[in-house]
C-alpha cells in the first residue's frame, strides 16, 4: 500500500495542499476513505490537540491544521455519502452555542449521510431556538449536538431543555458527542444517546430511532 504517512503530517503540519494531494492519490490508489480519516486524519488531529496542550502549538497552528484536514475530508465526505434512497431519517446537527469546532461534526454529519440519513446541518454556535425551529419547521426527528469544549457543553443541556419548552421534546430523539462528552454526561442532562466516533453517530441513531 502507498504510504500514508505524509497525510498524517501534512494535516499535522497544517499543509492543505499535500493533504489534498495524498489524499487524491490515495482515493485513486483504492484506499477506503473512512481507512484515512481513521488511521491518519483524526490520529494527526489527537497529536495536534497534545501539542496544543503542551504549549507547543498555539491558535494559528490549530487553524492552520483544522484547515489541512478540511481540505482532506471534502474530497472524502462525497465518498461517504449514500446516493438516491429514501431518507431514513432527518437530522439537525448543529455546534451547540458558543463553540466554533465543526470538524467532528462534519464528519459525523457525512457519516449520517452515508447511512441514508438527511441531514440538516444548521452550522456551528447553534443556539438553542434554532435546533427547536430546525424540528418544528423542518420536521427533523433527530437532533445531534457536537460540544468540544468543555464551557459549551451545558448548551446540549439548555438545548434539551428548550425542546421541553418548546413542547417537540417527545417527537424528537437527542444525540450527543464531541471530545469532552461521555455516556455518563449524555444520560445526566437527559440525551438519549451518544458516541465518542463519527461512525458510532450511525449506530446510535438507528438504537434510539428502534
Ligand atoms: C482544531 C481545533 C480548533 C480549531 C477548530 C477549527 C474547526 N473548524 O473545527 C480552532 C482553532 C478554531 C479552535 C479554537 C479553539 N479551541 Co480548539 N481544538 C481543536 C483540536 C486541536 C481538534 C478538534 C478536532 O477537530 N478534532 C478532530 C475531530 C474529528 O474530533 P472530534 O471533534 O472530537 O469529533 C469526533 C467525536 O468527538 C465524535 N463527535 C463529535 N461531535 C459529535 C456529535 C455527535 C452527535 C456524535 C454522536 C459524535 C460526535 O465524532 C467525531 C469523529 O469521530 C482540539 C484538540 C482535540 N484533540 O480535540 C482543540 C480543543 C477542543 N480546543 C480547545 C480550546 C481551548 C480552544 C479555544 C478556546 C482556544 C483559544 N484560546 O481561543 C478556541 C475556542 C473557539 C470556540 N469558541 O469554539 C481545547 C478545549 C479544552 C476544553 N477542555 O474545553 C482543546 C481540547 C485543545 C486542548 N487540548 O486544550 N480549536
Amino acid at each position: 500500500m502507498q504510504d500514508l504517512k505524509p497525510l498524517y503530517d501534512a494535516v499535522l503540519t497544517g499543509d492543505a495542499k499535500t493533504a489534498k494531494t495524498t489524499t487524491e492519490q490515495a482515493l485513486a490508489a483504492g484506499v477506503e476513505p473512512l481507512q484515512l480519516v481513521q488511521e491518519f486524519m483524526m490520529p494527526a488531529m489527537a497529536e495536534v490537540g497534545r501539542r496544543f496542550e503542551a504549549n507547543e502549538y498555539f491558535v494559528p497552528e490549530l487553524l492552520l491544521s483544522a484547515r489541512a484536514m478540511k481540505a482532506a475530508l471534502e474530497l472524502i465526505r462525497p465518498l461517504l455519502v449514500a446516493s438516491g434512497t429514501e431518507p431514513v431519517g432527518r437530522v439537525a446537527l448543529g455546534t451547540v452555542k458558543g463553540d466554533l469546532h465543526d470538524i467532528g461534526k462534519n464528519l459525523v454529519g457525512a457519516m449520517l449521510e452515508g447511512g441514508g440519513y438527511e441531514v440538516i446541518d444548521l452550522g456551528v454556535n447553534v443556539p438553542p431556538e434554532q435546533f427547536v425551529a430546525a424540528v418544528k419547521e423542518k420536521k427533523a426527528n433527530i437532533v445531534a449536538m457536537s460540544a468540544l469544549l468543555t464551557t459549551t457543553m451545558p448548551a446540549m443541556k439548555t438545548t434539551i431543555e428548550a425542546l421541553q419548552q418548546a413542547g417537540v421534546r417527545q417527537q424528537v430523539k437527542v444525540l450527543v458527542g464531541g471530545a469532552p462528552i461521555s455516556q455518563r454526561y449524555a444520560e445526566e442532562i437527559g440525551a438519549d444517546g451518544y458516541s465518542e466516533s463519527a461512525a458510532g453517530a450511525v449506530a446510535a441513531a438507528r438504537k434510539v430511532c428502534a
